[in-house]
């Protein structure tokens, strides 16, 4: 079933989006809307009111290239929450609460050991807070509701290694997760890991509309949300970038993948199509890994870590082999050798 069948749209996108469904349906839907007609109405007029689009009206693809590691004993990390509008989809707009003013928030790179300050300040409407992951700290303390205009700070030690979610913890928790408040801390083993070329960060996560978004953007179906019943499922909060925009290496590179699964409810059973895991930390365990496996388990609020090596040249999807969550928008693709085209050619 094609996205079109859920929310009907106008004009050549929808019309694209329903030629386009075939296998890896989301893939070569959203490469079809990717290339297609120039931005409508909507935001053209507001060009610089979405967190994520361009004065041109594009879509600003989220970077998954990990960033470098944070320096220093002690690193401060101030996220400063903001209602924001982010495109989630070709032409679907969505209301967020967001991190740092993205949705996903930005992610956060340190080494275990390291002591993590963090400042939450609340410039939204309504108390949220957030929970880390990678803390092993008093909830009750830490992950407490800021009011608007308020701020919070405390600091843990990243002494765990891995790749960790983080989030807002305010009830009804699976409302503030809907609404786009998670992101990734990469939290590096002291012991270095085999080295990589290359290193993305990828989280997953559903979006679930009151409306299709287009013509005003949509806000939280919670009813949707409690049904499990998203309308787009995505990487990195929007349906198909990595499609239109794919992620990169050159064949025999090592390329990582940091992982993580915000939910707030469906799991992701990770996959790259054409080739196999050549190393998977489970549950993002990085003390010991699994050698040459096709598709791991990333639940909701988990993460995990893989080695893949490709030597031929190609475009490889990356998906949750859950193929719902594709047809909704959870596929990017990995393009080793700088090869020309798409999956749709
Ligand atoms: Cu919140």
């Amino acid at each position: 079933m094609s996205q079109s069948e859920n929310f009907p749209r106008s004009g050549a996108r929808g019309r694209r989006a329903v030629a386009g469904a075939a296998v890896l349906a989301g893939a070569l839907t959203l490469a079809a809307v990717a290339a297609g007609a120039p931005a409508g109405g909507h935001e053209m007029a507001h060009p610089n009111a979405v967190a994520n689009v361009s004065a041109t009206g594009a879509h600003v693809p989220f970077p998954a290239k990990l960033p470098p590691l944070r320096q220093g004993s002690l690193v401060k990390v101030h996220l400063v929450l903001k209602d924001i509008e982010v495109e989630i989809a070709p032409g679907v707009k969505y209301l967020a609460w967001g991190f740092a003013g993205g949705a996903p928030g930005p992610v956060i790179h340190v080494r275990q050991g390291q002591k993590v300050q963090l400042t939450l300040t609340n410039n939204g409407m309504i108390p949220h807070s957030v929970d880390f992951h990678a803390a092993r700290i008093a909830p009750n303390v830490a992950f407490k509701d800021v009011d608007p205009g308020k701020s919070i700070t405390y600091t843990f030690t990243a002494g765990d290694a891995g790749v960790f979610m983080y989030h807002c913890g305010t009830k009804p928790v699976l409302a503030h997760i809907a609404n786009g408040m998670y992101g990734a801390i990469v939290v590096e083993p002291s012991q270095p890991l085999p080295k990589a070329d290359r290193e993305y960060v990828l989280v997953s996560s559903e979006w679930y509309l009151n409306g299709d978004g287009t013509k005003e953007p949509a806000t939280l179906s919670m009813a949707k949300a409690r049904a499990v019943q998203p309308d787009w499922v995505t990487w990195n909060g929007y349906a198909g970038q990595y499609v239109k925009a794919p992620l990169t290496a050159d064949p025999g590179d090592i390329v990582r993948f940091w992982v993580v699964d915000a939910g707030p409810s469906l799991d992701t059973a990770f996959h790259i199509v054409g080739t196999i895991l050549n190393r998977a930390w489970v549950n993002a365990d990085m003390s010991q890994y699994q050698r040459n496996v096709q598709t791991v388990l990333v639940p909701a609020g988990g993460g995990a870590v893989f080695d893949v090596k490709i030597d031929e040249p190609g475009l490889y999807p990356f998906v949750s082999h859950s193929f719902a969550s594709v047809d909704l928008g959870l596929v990017g693709l990995l393009n080793v050798g700088n090869v020309g085209g798409t999956m749709s050619h």
